[in-house]
């Protein structure tokens, strides 16, 4: 046990890259209304897969995991790869497009691969290191899974809920991939509960205030799916209609950070980073990624992209975050920039 607590501390777990870390027992969300009425009211658009079997798991942890004890939640920062980036954007090689910070985050390898490798091993560990019997199981959650997550971090006492809907951590922002193990035993005695983060916001409503396509309600602080860019240029891989003023944002081409980048908690740790580590930018995923998307005319890139299979983009961009929308999608977004010309 005493090898089970040394794992399972915030400096030990430093190395796979984790800046917080946090543990809850209760498996049914805080906010649970809240979600149900955002589905009810339709808010969640086209994104079906909040919707049905998997808005019935959930509402409780256990109808997931029906050996739910307790969660270990875990903080995966990008922050300082975001600020690179944003240096590069005021650079002369920028073509004026941007990408979703998290896209190079992590080395350009999808954090669904990249962060599910380093949960693996956290599980491998726990279970070798667990020495009671019944053999502790562990399942994972990272974004794919049917479960709140950023209302599993608000249990762990992770952070609170920002106006834009993120989860920000008082010390690390919102620039943040949220990872779970969701465990059959309560490790409560092993990891101790925080208390519930309070809300602090306060009247700030910048990102509110920023974001070009009014995706954020301002009377329920929440997030009208299919007014936000990220959905457009994310989760629609078809021809679609952009969202209303899409023409004011910044030139996002996949994903978008707006309503992040102006929020004073991020700024906040921008400020206290010294130096620009413009190496996070140079692994080879990342720089492709750049070189194709980020440094070159659109009229460029569309051409290039019209060259190329559908299966030969996949090929190009296989285990980035950019495989998603494939080629036709990536097209799309890029289409609606160059028609506004
Ligand atoms: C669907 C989805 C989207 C959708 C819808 C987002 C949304 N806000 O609902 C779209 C495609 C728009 C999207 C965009 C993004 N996403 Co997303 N997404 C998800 C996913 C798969 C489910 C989210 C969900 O259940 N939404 C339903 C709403 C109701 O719940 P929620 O977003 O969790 O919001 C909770 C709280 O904010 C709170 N809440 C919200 N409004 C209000 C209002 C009141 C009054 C109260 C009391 C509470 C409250 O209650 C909600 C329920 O617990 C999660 C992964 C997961 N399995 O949870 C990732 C996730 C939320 N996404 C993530 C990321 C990184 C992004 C982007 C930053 C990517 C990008 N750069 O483009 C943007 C950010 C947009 C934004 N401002 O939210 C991260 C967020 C990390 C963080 N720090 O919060 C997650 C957790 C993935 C992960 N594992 O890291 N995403
Ligand atoms: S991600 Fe962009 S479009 Fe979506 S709410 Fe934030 S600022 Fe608005
Ligand atoms: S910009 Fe202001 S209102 Fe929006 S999440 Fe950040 S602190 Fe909260």
């Amino acid at each position: 046990m005493k090898e089970l607590s040394e794992f399972l501390t915030l400096e030990n777990l430093k190395s796979y890259g984790i800046v917080d870390m946090g543990l809850t027992t209760a498996p049914v969300p805080h906010t649970l209304s809240h979600y149900n009425d955002w589905v009810a009211q339709g808010k969640h658009g086209p994104l079906s897969y909040l919707e049905g079997d998997r808005q019935d798991k959930r509402q409780d942890l256990r109808h997931y995991f029906s050996e739910f004890k307790s969660s270990l939640v875990f903080l995966f920062s990008y922050a300082d790869t975001k600020y690179a980036l944003d240096e590069f954007y005021k650079s002369e090689e920028s073509n004026g497009h941007k990408i979703a910070g998290y896209v190079l985050g992590f080395n350009g390898i999808d954090y669904h691969f990249e962060v599910k490798s380093r949960l693996e091993e956290i599980k491998a560990k726990l279970i070798s290191l667990d020495p009671e019997l019944p053999e502790l199981k562990v399942e994972l959650s990272l974004d794919i899974q049917p479960v709140l997550e950023r209302d599993l971090a608000l249990r762990a006492g992770l952070g609170w809920f920002g106006k834009n809907s993120m989860l920000i951590n008082k010390r690390e922002g919102s620039f943040l991939i949220l990872g779970s193990l969701l465990l059959s035993k309560d490790y409560s005695h092993i990891v101790s509960e925080k208390k519930m983060e309070t809300d602090h916001c306060g009247q700030c409503t910048r990102c509110i205030d920023a974001c070009p396509t009014m995706a954020i309600e301002p009377e329920s602080r929440s997030l009208i799916a299919n007014k936000c860019i990220s959905t457009f240029t994310i989760e629609l891989f078809k021809e679609a209609s952009a969202p209303a003023q899409m023409e004011s944002a910044h030139g996002e081409i996949f994903g978008c950070d707006i309503c992040q980048d102006v929020c004073p908690w991020n700024k906040r740790i921008f400020r206290k980073m010294i130096e620009v580590k413009s190496d996070l930018l140079q692994s080879p995923k990342n720089k492709f990624i750049i070189d194709f998307f980020l440094n070159r005319s659109v009229d460029e890139i569309i051409s290039e992209l019209n060259s190329l299979s559908n299966r030969a983009y996949q090929k190009l961009f296989f285990g980035t975050p950019l495989q998603r929308t494939g080629r036709v999608g990536l097209l799309k977004n890029l289409m609606f920039w160059k028609n506004l010309k």
